[in-house]
Parts: C-alpha cells; structure tokens; sequence
C-alpha cells in the first residue's frame, strides 16, 4: 500500500526549505516569549542574549536551556505567553503529586497537537473509514485527550474507553469493529493476554494497527503484541511540556519516530556539559516549540537519551527521525506507564515514616506487567503508639506511597543493614526490566 501522508507537504518537504521555516518561526517565538514572559526574559539576560542575537536555527545555542526545575519554579502562571482569556485547556504530567508540570493551550495550540496526532494516525495506516479505540487515561494526562483529538481531526469514528474494564474494551472492540487501537504498550500486551484468555484469537477481532507509546518498550514487546492481537504495532512519542503525544511517530519502517519539525525543533546535547552534539550522536533530546502560543518552550530538557538520525526513509518522509528514548538523564521512572521520583518514596519514607535513607526500589517486569516493590530498612524510630508491628507499618507505608504516587508498591521491611552502602552515589533504584 502506497504512504499516506496528512500533511505531505510538510511531511516530505526538501531539508532546505524546512530549515527557513524553522528559522522564521523561531526567530518570531524568541520574540514573542521575550516580549510575554519575564521569567525568559530574565533567562535571557542572564545569558546576554536577546531577540536582536537569533536569527535563525544556526542560533538556537545562544539560547538558555529551561528544564524541569524551571517548570516548577514559575507553576502555575509563571511561563504563559497569553493572557488566561486566551486560553482553552489545561492538561498535565501523569501521576506525581507535588512536581506535576502544568501545561496551557490556546485553540491554535489544540488544532496545532491535534494536526500532530493526525499525523500519526495517517502513519500507521488510519483513514476516516477507521474505528480508533482509545484507550489511553483519559483526564489530565495528554494520551486520551491527544489521540481522541487526532482521530476526531482524521474523520475516525473514536471510541473513548479511556483505560481499565479490559473485558469492555474487548466486547466494544469486537461490536463496534475498532480497526485501531490506542494505548499504553503495556496495556495493549494485557488486552491481547486477555483476549486470548477469554477464548477469541485475533481473527475475532478487526483491529489492523496499535498506537503505542507514553511509556518505554522494546521490539521483543512489540512483536508480542502484534502476534496477540493481530496488528502492526506504532510507536509515538510526545511529553506533556510540548503539548502531549504526536511530537514524534512511527511510519511504516518502523525504525525510529519521525519528529513534527515544523513544530518542535530538536537537539541532542551532552547531559553533562550542555554541549551541543553532533547528528547521530547519543545524548539528551532537546526540544524548542517554535508554534505553541500559550505555553512556548525553548531549548526544553526533556531528559530523554536517544539519538536523531536525518538517514533517507523508505516511507519518503524527510522530518528527522529519533529512535526510541534509550533512558533517561535525571532519575525518573515510569512504572505501569505512571511516572515515578524516586525523591517522592524518599520524602514519605525518611519525613513521614522515620526511616533512615536506606532503602531500595526495585522495578521489574513478569510477563507483560510492572512490578514495583521498595525494602526499606527497619529501625526503632519507625514504630509509634499506633503502629506496633511490622505487617501495620509496611500497611501504613504501602498506603502512604499509594496515595503520593497513584500506583501500588510491595513494600518489604528488611533487617537493619542489610541494604548495601555505597560508598560513591548511593544506588537506590535496582530497574530489571530490560527496556533498552
Ligand atoms: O506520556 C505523552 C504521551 C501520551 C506520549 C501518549 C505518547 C502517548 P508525559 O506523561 O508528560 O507525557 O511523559 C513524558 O514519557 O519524556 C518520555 O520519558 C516518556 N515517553 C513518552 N512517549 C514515549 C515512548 C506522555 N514512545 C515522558 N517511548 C517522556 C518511550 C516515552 N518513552
């Protein structure tokens, strides 16, 4: 089947011409952040630079970097570029409380995302004769709000499941005839195992394609998926700071996202130094929205590790392609597709629970499904009035670590010293789940 493109214009244009619109719409977003928002231009002027200094993507280095320290910093308001009026949605990272970044949208920054997202879909084969299920959370978190916008933009007729009530998911799949599927890859490998548990085989089903993506996944995941439920599975990627999934997709090669340019110009820079890397180096992704109104980013941090390469596509795209985030730079994790801080265990364990900072978290994967359980290092401190014996405090901890992050944790109270020292950085996290 030939490539369908959404936007073949800009999906296919010759480097040259992409590189002058990126230059045009860069230098006008410097100015429009400079003029709009203090808390950039005062990053700005620290720097020495101003809008006078940019004149095009060759410039893009006499920028400061923003990150996610900054996010915070300048919650809620502190990094809008129009006035609240403007503005017609709020969306938000998944799953942390206390360091949940905040994200504001005009009209043109929605028609913008969902113009990604229909992207995508096209990519992966969908057209308005397709039924799109989607099963991405629905709510703060981008995946339900971003996919449901794109395939309402490409025509589909969209299901919106959300997440959860896997055996609905399979009947409404089934009776309503869903040719594509969008969600967590995690969660598609569960609807595929269940679907196989309750009798059906994928010839059942009329599903052709998965959109897949949020969370890390590895080709061996990908095949299992396409076997269990009978499809060409699609990797997307997107982060809530640049408006949610759709920054990046996969097309039919299947080997690396291609990034929305247009939209987002990306970087690779060294983590440590900040240096600008060279094309096919390894280093940290760093995006500039050069289109977003509301909520513009320059030179975003995303702490995403992988690779951009401008090699030729088979599907006749010419938008850079990155291959699959390799891991990150900070210390964040995504268990069951929620992100997770390791400071935010630490925080209830040592303030709330007494806890020396002796405790490891450690994440893994059987089957298909996540498994997160934290030792944590007993010490007298940590019994109280009310708490007394051991299954009541890792109860009590259990409960707390719940509530703080969004997903459950085994928590297992372990004899004092036995957690090894480190004598360097201490190694808190222990993630055997080999995603990379
Ligand atoms: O996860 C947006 C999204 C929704 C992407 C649905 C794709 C599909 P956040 O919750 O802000 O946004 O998390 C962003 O998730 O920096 C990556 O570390 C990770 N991530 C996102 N997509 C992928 C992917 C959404 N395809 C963070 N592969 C990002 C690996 C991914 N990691």
């Amino acid at each position: 089947m030939a490539e369908r493109y959404w936007n073949e214009h800009i999906e296919t244009m010759p480097r040259e011409e992409m590189e002058k619109l990126q230059s045009e719409r860069l230098v006008k977003q410097v100015k429009h952040v400079w003029d709009n928002v203090p808390y950039y231009r005062k990053k700005m002027e620290e720097k020495g630079v101003t809008p006078e200094d940019i004149h095009g993507i060759g410039d893009l280095s006499k920028l400061p970097f923003l990150s996610k320290a900054d996010l915070r910093d300048a919650y809620p308001y502190g990094l809008l570029a129009k006035p609240l009026s403007d503005c017609v949605r709020i969306q938000s990272t998944s799953g942390t409380t206390g360091k949940r970044v905040v994200a504001f949208y005009t009209q043109n920054d929605v028609d913008m995302w969902e113009d990604c997202v229909a992207r995508a879909i096209t990519a992966a084969g969908g057209t308005r004769d397709d039924v799109v299920q989607v099963a991405y959370g629905y709510g703060l978190f981008t995946g339900g709000a971003g996919l449901h916008g794109g395939s309402h933009k490409v025509g589909c007729l969209t299901l919106p499941m959300s997440s959860g009530n896997t055996e609905r998911q399979i009947q409404f799949m089934m009776d309503l005839g869903a040719t594509i599927l969008c969600c967590t890859p995690s969660y598609a490998a569960y609807i595929g195992e269940t679907l196989h548990e309750m009798g059906y085989t994928p010839d059942d089903i009329k599903l052709k394609a998965g959109i897949f993506g949020a969370e890390p996944w590895t080709e061996e995941m990908r095949r299992q998926i396409e076997q269990s439920l009978g499809i060409k599975a699609y990797d997307i990627y997107g982060l809530t700071e640049t408006s949610g999934p759709g920054v990046a997709f996969e097309c039919s090669e299947q080997s690396g996202m291609h990034i929305n340019e247009d939209n987002f110009i990306a970087e690779i820079i060294d983590p440590d130094t900040g240096e600008t890397l060279p094309e096919g180096s390894k280093g940290e992704l760093v995006f500039t929205s050069v289109t977003k109104e509301a909520f513009p980013l320059i030179r975003y941090r995303t702490r995403d590790i992988c690779v951009l390469t401008r090699e030729k596509c088979s599907c006749g795209r010419t938008l850079v392609k990155m291959t699959k985030p390799m891991g990150r730079s900070d210390d964040m994790l995504i268990i069951k597709g929620v992100n997770v801080f390791p400071s935010q265990i630490e925080t209830v364990l040592i303030k709330d629970f007494k806890a020396a900072p002796n405790y490891q978290i450690i994440v893994d994967r059987v089957g298909t499904t996540d498994t997160f359980e934290i030792k944590v290092e007993l010490s007298d401190d940590m019994f109280s009035d009310t708490i007394k014996d051991i299954s009541t405090l890792e109860k009590k901890i259990g409960a707390d670590i719940q509530q703080i992050l969004g997903i459950k944790a085994k928590i297992t109270l372990v004899e004092p010293k036995t957690i090894p020292r480190s004598e360097g950085k201490a190694v808190r996290v222990i993630d055997k789940r080999r995603l990379v």
